[in-house]
């Protein structure tokens, strides 16, 4: 077959919806842009885990923390299933990691962001975890299988993230007045991060036509982020917390909610390396990175003593 069938013979399976499988055929562009689009999610899962574990010694009771616990658990295991699902295309997690260390990989903007009270983590769970759920959502129709099978796993435990984080707001705004300020506060300051996470226009989405034409993405950068604000602006007012935009407004002929324009300023400069946490988000894991190599030297060691004993195998 020539390059030309091949391609046109793969254009037609996603256009019937098959699955591509690891093994498949498949052009180099999807390869590559499946490729970094998987190892920035798996990135952006375990990098996530950073802001809330700084919670975890100080929730406000036990309760809270077991829940804490078992979030930032469940991110661990996402970023695991991801590492996975991106391995089956043929590189290993330490070349992702190298890359992600030397900046040629990059982790979602939102996780650049401080979280500096309780309530802060009652958004975090609220909105990034209830903007990733719309976002994967979509992925788990993706064309590739790995990709879309770990979503669909991981997009049943975003179910309960979302819902933890709206408890804790929903309880500060039943709460005392400096309760309900903080969440407004955490809520000023997550909302339009939030908006970010989903990228760019999709005028200004380089990789989107690409990506949509080979069913990476089944719906649009725009649309997915119209989709939440549609569905976070209810919730919002259901417990009484003001979205912090000016301009929002209900257009009762589309039946959308409209917003301001992002600060799409703040957001190249965030993903460009430069928001408040970068840094410290990166450095973090390099350092954790580096603690581990004994660890990661001591598994390879066990294996290798394993499979130089037959009898021990099992
Ligand atoms: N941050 O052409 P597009 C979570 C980059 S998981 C940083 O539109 P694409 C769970 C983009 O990579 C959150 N960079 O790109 C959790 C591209 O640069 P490149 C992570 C961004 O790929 C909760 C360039 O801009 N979720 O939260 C961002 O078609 C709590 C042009 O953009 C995912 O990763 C951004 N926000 O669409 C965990 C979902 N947006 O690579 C712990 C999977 C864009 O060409 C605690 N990813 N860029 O150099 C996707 O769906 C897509 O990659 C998009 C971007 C939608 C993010």
């Amino acid at each position: 077959m020539t390059e030309d069938q091949k391609l046109i013979k793969f254009q037609q399976r996603i256009d019937a919806d098959e699955k591509i499988e690891p093994k498949d055929w498949m052009p180099e562009g999807y390869h590559k842009t499946l490729f970094r689009q998987i190892s920035q999610h798996a990135h952006s899962e375990i990098i996530g885990m950073q802001p809330e574990a700084n919670w975890v010694l100080r929730a406000p009771s036990l309760r809270a923390k077991k829940i804490l616990l078992a979030k930032i658990q469940d991110e661990a295991g996402h970023g695991l299933y991801l590492y996975s699902a991106a391995e089956t295309l043929g590189l290993d997690r330490s070349e992702m990691i190298d890359m992600l260390h030397k900046g040629k990989a990059k982790y979602s903007s939102i996780f650049n962001y401080p979280v500096l009270t309780w309530a802060d983590i009652g958004a975090v769970g609220w909105l990034v975890d209830g903007a990733a759920i719309v976002n994967q959502t979509m992925l788990a129709k993706c064309s590739y299988g790995p990709y879309a099978r770990a979503m669909l796993r991981i997009c049943k435990e975003e179910g309960f993230h979302q819902r933890q984080g709206y408890e804790i707001m929903a309880k500060m705004m039943n709460g005392t007045e400096a309760q309900k300020e903080m969440a407004q506060d955490a809520m000023n300051r997550w909302w339009e991060p939030s908006l970010m996470m989903f990228g760019p226009h999709d005028t200004d989405s380089p990789n989107s036509k690409d990506s949509m034409q080979w069913k990476i993405k089944v719906e649009s950068n725009d649309r997915l982020r119209q989709r939440f604000i549609d569905r976070t602006v209810e919730q919002a007012h259901h417990i009484g917390l003001k979205v912090p935009d000016a301009n929002l407004k209900y257009n009762k002929e589309t039946l959308h909610w409209e917003t301001s324009d992002i600060n799409w300023e703040e957001f190249k400069n965030v993903v460009n390396g430069n928001g408040p946490c970068n840094h410290q988000r990166l450095s973090h894991h390099i350092k954790c990175h580096n603690e581990g190599q004994w660890v990661r030297e001591a598994a390879l060691a066990f294996e290798a003593k394993q499979m130089s004993n037959p009898a021990t195998i099992k």
